[in-house]
């Protein structure tokens, strides 16, 4: 590589000169302004000072053999390049091999825990619990070895990992029963989940319990009966109940509304795959132009709520409601979906009774589907 510095009054100059001199192929490698006082005057003049490079075409020689090789001196910067170029490619997959090391380590040392007796059958068992209910390997793995710091009884570190669980949970205030200004909320959901079912039940709980002034609008007109089913739990409940069946009408229903204290709105059925109707189901929820809950049938697998959550994330639900615990019997997963997927929860729903069954769950309570205080694992 031939490499030259011109000193130059102006940018635009120097950079004529390099032209001129080296070709326009030269690479520029640093601009310096060095200004300079001439004789005789009391002013610094600017200047530059440009160093610049032109590469040297080098002709291509004959492999060298392994031993000469080894001799070789790189001298040139394309080589130089060349060669950080190879020792990155070297260094990341060098850090893959580090990465599976590690993580065979992590299960070699799960396996030698094992082994041990007495000391690690807390962990081992919590651990097997925890992963057994849905909870990710690392959050089970942070959960056991924070609560097993100072070494206390099984029981006290029991507790401890259920309170460690329970902090890492959100509950979402139901407002529908207890705010003190207007509310308006949008259920929505894949189909036959019970989001008409858990409308009634909220209406019910705020209207009997709660004194509030409330009204059903069901947009559901997409299924036969779908918005007879709310009317008719409206009824049962003495609660007034509307259907909306163009959604341009909506705002101007709700906005009718406004002597309520809390609208309830149903909306119909849509399956996470169906995209067209997904889009259909979004003037809806705008229109509402309220709280957007989320409802999901408990007995869904974990893999299919992680993508319900991400189909409907669209709605920006504010909340999510779990319907059919009763339904299940591995309830901690449902915890360990929440965790993932670090979603707050409103309701749940235990059973078909209207209003009776609904549940506003504590984080303790859902901590305990994973970690029953009961029962002794060994
Ligand atoms: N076991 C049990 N059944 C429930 C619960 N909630 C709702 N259901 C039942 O689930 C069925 C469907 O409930 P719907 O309220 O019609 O469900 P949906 O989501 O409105 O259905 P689509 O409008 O068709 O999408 C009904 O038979 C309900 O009684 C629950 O918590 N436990
Ligand atoms: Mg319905």
């Amino acid at each position: 590589m031939k490499v030259k510095t011109y000193n130059t009054c102006s940018l635009h100059e120097g950079l004529e000169d390099i032209k001129r001199d080296l070709g326009s192929e030269a690479l520029i490698l640093s601009t310096r302004s060095v200004s300079v006082r001439p004789r005789f005057s009391l002013f610094k003049k600017p200047a530059w000072e440009i160093t610049a490079a032109l590469e040297e075409k080098v002709e291509p020689k004959p492999e060298p053999s392994l031993g000469a090789k080894r001799q070789l001196r790189i001298s040139s910067s394309t080589s130089a390049a060349v060669a950080t170029a190879r020792a990155r490619t070297a260094r990341d997959s060098r850090m893959e091999e580090l990465i599976a090391e590690i993580s065979d380590l992590k299960k070699s040392l799960r396996s030698l825990t094992k082994a041990i007796p007495g000391k690690s059958d807390f962990g081992d068992g919590m651990f097997a619990a925890l992963v057994s209910q849905g909870i990710d390997h690392d959050i089970a793995d942070h959960l056991i070895a924070t609560a097993s710091r100072g070494n206390p009884a099984p029981s006290e570190q029991r507790s401890f990992v259920r309170r460690l669980l329970a902090d890492q949970l959100n509950i979402a205030a139901p407002v529908e029963l207890y705010a003190k200004t207007p509310v308006v909320s949008a259920f929505v959901g894949p189909t036959g989940v019970g989001k008409t079912t858990t409308i009634a039940k909220i209406a019910g709980h705020a209207a009997i319990r709660m004194k509030k002034k409330v009204a059903l609008i069901s947009t559901d007109t997409a299924r036969i009966g779908g918005h007879e089913q709310l009317a008719r739990l409206g009824g049962l409940l003495g609660i007034p109940t509307y259907t909306c069946a163009d959604v341009s009408t909506l705002k101007d229903l709700v906005a009718g509304l406004d002597d309520c204290d809390l609208i309830l709105i149903d909306t119909s059925g849509s399956s996470p795959s169906d995209l067209s109707r997904l889009s259909r189901l979004e003037p809806v929820t705008a229109a509402a132009d309220g709280k957007v809950h989320l409802v999901i049938s408990a007995t869904t697998r974990s893999d299919d709520i992680t993508k319900i959550v991400s189909r409907f994330q669209r709605f920006s639900p504010a909340s999510v409601i779990f319907t059919k615990i009763d339904e299940t019997d591995s309830k901690g997963a449902l915890t360990g979906d929440l965790l993932r997927n670090e979603l707050p929860v409103s309701y749940l729903t235990n059973g078909q009774r209207v209003p009776e069954d609904l549940v506003i769950p504590a984080t303790d309570e859902l901590a305990g589907f994973v970690v029953p205080l009961e029962t002794i694992i060994i």
